[in-house]
């Protein structure tokens, strides 16, 4: 069944499932437009997550830095417009986990495949934390990693699996999290890979 996090975290067993394949389709149309890609941090590492987005503003890393961006600098266009399925399922997350009116204008689109990993971080480029996070898990399972409010906290590990949906707000909105080396593997519907989507207020 569901499970409460901490403080303002909530995993919605299932959320998704019932239209996954419809969701599956909407992230192929975007990436149709904006292909995935490997981003380079500031410090010069290729990420070895694959990255796109859709909505008004994308979450962009280069050697420059971390930033919200209105255009894919990959193609010089803005970046697809959010579908209206996505939209819909991240504000009905936020609101059965509490949080009346999320109106996301970023979706950051994930991909993994075994081997893939996300380290610790924090997501902090956003103008404002009181908004949640919703996060849509779709394909393998994975172990994802949830800490504190420290680098240092040991983090829990928590498995999500296809069609899982996570609300992240409230004080875990600014929690360190990653994601474990994604184990081998195949889905019915992805084949040999994760795919998560992150829902976000960023401006
Ligand atoms: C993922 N993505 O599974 C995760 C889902 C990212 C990222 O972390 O930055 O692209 S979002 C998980 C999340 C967001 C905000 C807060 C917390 C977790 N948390 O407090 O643990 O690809
Ligand atoms: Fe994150």
């Amino acid at each position: 069944g569901d499970l409460a996090l901490g403080d303002g975290a909530m995993v919605l067993r299932g959320f998704a499932l019932a239209i996954d394949a419809d969701l599956l389709a909407a992230i192929d149309q975007v990436t149709a437009a904006a292909p995935f890609r490997h981003l380079v941090t500031p410090g010069g590492l290729r990420m070895s997550v694959a990255m796109t987005n859709c909505g008004t503003v994308g979450w962009v890393s280069d050697r420059r830095g971390y930033r919200y961006d209105p255009v894919d600098p990959d193609s010089g266009r803005p970046w697809p417009a959010m579908p209206a399925l996505f939209a819909g399922l991240a504000a009905r997350a936020a609101q059965a986990a509490g949080y009346a009116g999320f109106a996301p204008d970023a979706c950051l689109i994930n991909r993994y495949a075994p081997g893939t990993r996300l380290t610790l971080h924090q997501d902090r480029d956003e103008r404002d934390y009181m908004a949640p996070i919703v996060s849509v898990s779709l394909g393998l399972p994975a172990t994802f990693l949830f800490g504190g409010g420290e680098r240092r906290d040991r983090p829990r590990r928590v498995p999500l699996a296809h069609g899982d949906v996570v609300v992240w707000g409230g004080p875990t909105r600014l929690a360190f999290h990653g994601v474990a080396p994604l184990a081998e593997g195949l889905h019915p519907l992805t084949g040999r890979l994760r795919l998560n989507l992150t829902f976000r207020r960023a401006r």
